[in-house]
């Protein structure tokens, strides 16, 4: 299975918004695949399709330890919220940065399976965090779209400088 390139910010394809999936064949399934093992490949704990270039709605996460807990999300919508919580947050698409982001506190979600089952969790911690700041990606947002205009120029201007260095070593 092919480990996708994940794009980076600035690139205007992360602004793209994503089409809610008509029916889960196979290539849906063969994307969430994909996009899982690039997520693990990377050590992320969450990956919209948005980042892979594919605007479609799909997400793939895995909060756990053991890094065996696949999750995929089709269509997900946030359907109630409540609270705010403020928790730091990185993406693997602004690699190395690390801010604190304002959210919901609690959310509830509902999302279809790969198998099409409708599911509706409720979440909260890192759960409901992580499906809030992929979802923003589904409707190309950033994370650091939250944070002051300065501190994201400058975070812009650093990942460029990364992506030039890294162009120059492959
Ligand atoms: C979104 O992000 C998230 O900069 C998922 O060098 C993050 O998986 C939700 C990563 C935090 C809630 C809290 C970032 C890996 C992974 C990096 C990720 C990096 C290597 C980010
Ligand atoms: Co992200």
């Amino acid at each position: 299975m092919p480990v996708l390139t994940v794009l980076h910010y600035p690139d205007p394809k992360l602004r793209k918004i994503a089409a809610p999936v008509e029916a889960i064949d196979n290539t849906v399934n063969k994307l969430t695949a994909d996009m899982l093992e690039t997520m693990y490949q990377a050590k992320g704990i969450g990956l919209a399709a948005t980042q892979v270039n594919v605007q479609q709605r799909v997400v793939v996460m895995d909060l756990s330890e053991t890094r065996d807990q696949p999750l995929v999300l089709i269509n997900p919508i946030i359907i109630h919220q409540d609270g705010f919580e403020e928790m730091q947050e990185g993406c693997l698409s602004v690699p190395g940065f690390y801010e604190t982001v304002r959210r919901a506190e609690k959310i509830s979600c509902r999302y279809l399976t790969l198998e099409g089952e409708s599911i509706e969790i409720e979440a909260d911690g890192l759960l409901a965090v992580c499906i809030q700041h992929e979802i923003d990606h589904l409707d190309g947002k950033l994370f650091i779209d939250y944070l002051s205009p300065l501190k994201r120029e400058l975070i812009r201007k650093k990942i460029r400088k990364q992506d030039r260095e890294e162009q120059k070593v492959l």
